[in-house]
């Protein structure tokens, strides 16, 4: 064959396949049977492998077979990935409706549309001119990991969207699962290899994805349902309902879920909530509740969102299960904050898809509340992924030798004092760092995937450094050798070089994360990745004054005051200057103390669209228009200060034109920005 003649049967075998995938696993209506699918299938590969030039990354043979990673990259996710905030009963849903109808002012009713809620992962899949190029889980919201190889296993992704000119950028948010007929072919066979069988489809679909070797996730046949979108070309005509959205992303070859209605207030809600779990056993995949979005893609831009979960959506869950088991002795467990909470230890029981053998107490109050002792039969409860918990006590059960708990006055790991502040339900122990419970627990925190990330020190591996006094905190980590971790039992050289090279690329973080990882009272991720937008610098942080600290967004006082005495610690100061010292770093602004900086542009709010001149990207000016004080928003409304439009501008700029909102050009914004260049 010719060149071009080669090149055109590569081409038609593509398109003939990627139509035939679609057909089967998108539409369910398959037109060939899988002989001749198979057929196609060898003709491309055999052609690919004779040109190896002809081979596309979009091509249906490079699904499955790219090399094993090392480990999965760090994805910064353009629009951030939103989670849910729950509703658990018809009241809660018809609070969510008024909350929504009075931000919007709204007389009429509000129309919503209803979606099964998945219980898998989320993901955003990345298409660029078409091709999908990217895709990433969700992590913490701002950063995932980039598991593109792991995805395209999953045969009814599209590698390629179908239709006519799809957006030069478009990101699809969706979910992961294994559908149960996935899981139980799956148990099948690893029961026939005699291996230990998945214990349900979520943990097998989440494992699947993180898998380095794409050929073991497609051992697992994950599917995808979607239903949002991430960033798109300013230029894309999107439709103007969250209804509409499916179909529109069902032209471009991605799956939708089928369950899908548009319900006008919470009452015809709550009537498919109830419909949906009626159906919920005959549906061929795992759901744990139904997701409400009011429909309109304009009333969710103006309600926004609240920290990491939109205003303009919530997830109904089901109703926790609840099973009846022995509690065989309540244990107090200390963290890394000191506080002691009690765990029940329960004869193991199965409930919600996996076996159970702790829960918890939550605190002595509850224990008290519901009068739990050890011997009673208590009813477990376990909602989604939530930590089981013992909702009460079966009191006709109780038997004469039950024994009451009282709250330890001593730490049961250090021995120092226990400490209960004056209207606070937690008692802490008093030991902090000389306390091996809350350093081994401080370090498994600072390790974890959300803060520094350090691949492959679980929490295991921790438990086994501070039991045999290799590393007292977690500054400690950074001076480890591989020398003296082959010291530990089944520790092998090369897993030992591994961990000390996965410390050392852990030292490459943001400014956000190791603030979080340090693992200060009352800072979690948000109010960490607050701080770090705030101030820019750990200097900045750590010399900030109460007030200062009080005036960053979504810090209150008791955070302020947390984050204050933690840096007037000399010991908290030399942990974090030695691990400085020992390399940490972090991408520091261009000039970054807000301090330092004249909040010129307070009060004022911008959006950002189209290419900006000399490189810079929209995130880096948004960055740096925060620092001198400005609110970025995603959308143009009557309240937008200025319309930051660099080439190629679109529906936004029709939008501030309409509206009477300043258009300002890349001249406009360098002299917004000159401030930071003095
Ligand atoms: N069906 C559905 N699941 N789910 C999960 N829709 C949906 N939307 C989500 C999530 C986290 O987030 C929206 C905020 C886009």
């Amino acid at each position: 064959m010719s060149s071009e003649v080669t090149s055109k049967r590569a081409d038609a075998l593509r398109r003939a396949l990627d139509d035939h995938n679609h057909r089967y696993y998108v539409l369910d209506d398959p037109s060939v049977s899988d002989a001749e699918y198979d057929a196609l299938f060898r003709e491309l590969s055999d052609l690919e492998a004779a040109h190896p030039e002809l081979q596309t990354p979009d091509s249906p043979t490079q699904r499955v077979g790219a090399a094993p990673l090392g480990q999965f990259e760090a994805v910064t996710h353009a629009v951030p990935m939103l989670s849910l905030g729950n509703a658990f009963d018809a009241d809660e849903l018809a609070d969510f409706d008024r909350q929504v109808s009075e931000r919007l002012d709204a007389s009429e009713t509000i129309t919503y549309v209803a979606e099964p809620k998945l219980d898998g992962l989320a993901v955003s899949l990345r298409y660029e001119h078409g091709v999908f190029v990217q895709g990433a889980t969700r992590g913490d919201g701002k950063t995932g990991e980039n598991v593109t190889q792991n995805l395209k296993t999953i045969r009814s992704l599209p590698l390629r969207l179908r239709g006519e000119n799809p957006p030069a950028v478009l990101e699809v948010r969706g979910e992961v699962f294994m559908s149960l007929a996935a899981f139980q072919a799956n148990n099948e066979r690893l029961l026939a290899a005699d291996q230990k069988p998945f214990v349900n489809p979520r943990n097998a679909a989440a494992g699947g994805l993180r898998q380095l070797d794409s050929k073991k996730t497609a051992e697992r046949q994950l599917s995808i349902f979607c239903y949002s979108l991430g960033e798109v070309s300013d230029d894309a005509e999107v439709p103007s309902t969250q209804y509409d959205l499916f179909a529109w992303l069902q032209a471009f070859g991605f799956p939708t879920n089928g369950e899908t209605k548009r319900c006008q207030g919470h009452a015809q809600c709550y009537a498919f909530y109830e419909a949906l779990s009626a159906k919920r056993a005959t549906l061929p995949y795992e759901i744990d509740g139904v997701v409400f979005k009011v429909d309109e893609l304009r009333l969710q831009k103006e309600l926004g969102q609240r920290s990491r979960a939109p205003r303009w959506a919530i997830a109904q869950k089901f109703p926790a299960e609840e099973v009846t088991t022995t509690l065989q002795a309540i244990e107090w467990q200390v963290g890394r904050t000191g506080a002691l909470t009690p765990v029940a230890r329960l004869q193991p029981v199965f409930v919600g898809g996996v076996t159970v053998t702790n829960a918890t107490l939550h605190n002595i109050d509850e224990i008290e509340r519901k009068d739990v002792r050890v011997d009673d039969t208590v009813v477990v409860r376990r909602a989604g992924d939530v930590i089981p918990e013992v909702a009460r006590v079966v009191l006709e059960d109780r038997s004469k030798n039950s024994k009451k708990t009282e709250l330890p006055t001593t730490c049961p790991v250090c021995g120092s004092d226990v400490k209960r502040a004056d209207g606070d339900v937690v008692a802490r122990c008093t030991g902090a760092l000389t306390c091996d419970a809350q350093r081994r627990e401080g370090i498994k925190h600072f390790a974890s995937r959300r803060a520094m990330d350090v691949d492959g020190l679980g929490n295991k591996l921790v438990e086994q450094l501070v039991d045999e006094g290799l590393i007292q905190s977690y500054a400690d980590l950074f001076t480890l050798t591989a020398e003296q971790l082959v010291q530990l039992p089944r520790m092998a050289e090369k897993s030992a070089n591994n961990l000390i090279a996965a410390i050392s690329t852990a030292k490459d973080t943001t400014l956000a994360r190791f603030v979080f990882a340090l693992g200060v009272r009352e800072v979690g991720e948000t109010t960490a990745s607050s701080l770090a937008d705030h101030f820019g610098s750990l200097e900045a942080l750590m010399n900030a004054s109460i007030e200062e600290l009080e005036a960053v967004n979504d810090v209150g006082p008791v955070a302020a005051t947390s984050v204050h005495d933690f840096f007037n610690q000399q010991a908290n100061v030399d942990a974090v200057m030695s691990m400085m010292d020992a390399g940490v770093t972090f991408p520091t602004p261009l000039e970054s103390a807000a301090d330092a900086v004249e909040q010129t542009l307070e009060g004022h709010t911008y959006v950002l669209t189209g290419t900006l001149a000399d490189g810079l990207t929209r995130d880096e000016a948004k960055a740096m228009l925060q620092q001198l004080g400005a609110k970025v928003s995603g959308s143009v409304s009557k309240k937008t200060t200025g319309l930051i439009a660099g080439e190629k501008a679109g529906s936004k700029l029709t939008k501030a034109e309409s509206l009477g909102v300043p258009v300002l050009d890349d001249a406009d914004l360098q002299a917004l920005l000159a401030p930071l260049k003095r």
